[in-house]
């Protein structure tokens, strides 16, 4: 595991307690399902870990990991995820 990955992982680790934390967890049609697996687990978040920091043209990028559409894969495509972990 790369020095990239674990920090991502620690961060991603960060933002699902952020989000455990927050109130107003909205249960919908699960858009942090990047795998489309039906449910948001570790292996969506690890999707996003992969991608995490990049952007279209990028080595690592992948327009799934990018929940919020906004040419990125950063902590607020990581939060929304974590928002429907189950
Ligand atoms: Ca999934
Ligand atoms: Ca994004």
């Amino acid at each position: 595991m790369s020095n990239k990955m674990v920090s991502g992982m620690t961060l991603i680790l960060l933002s699902i307690g952020l989000s455990m934390l927050a109130s107003n967890i909205v249960h919908s049609a699960a858009p942090g399902d990047l795998n489309d697996d039906g449910k948001v687990d570790i292996r969506d978040v690890a999707v996003a870990a992969v991608a995490f920091g990049s952007h279209p043209g990028h080595l690592r990028w992948n327009p799934i990991a990018d929940v919020n559409k906004d040419n990125t894969v950063n902590i607020v495509d990581i939060v929304l995820i974590a928002k429907n972990f189950k």
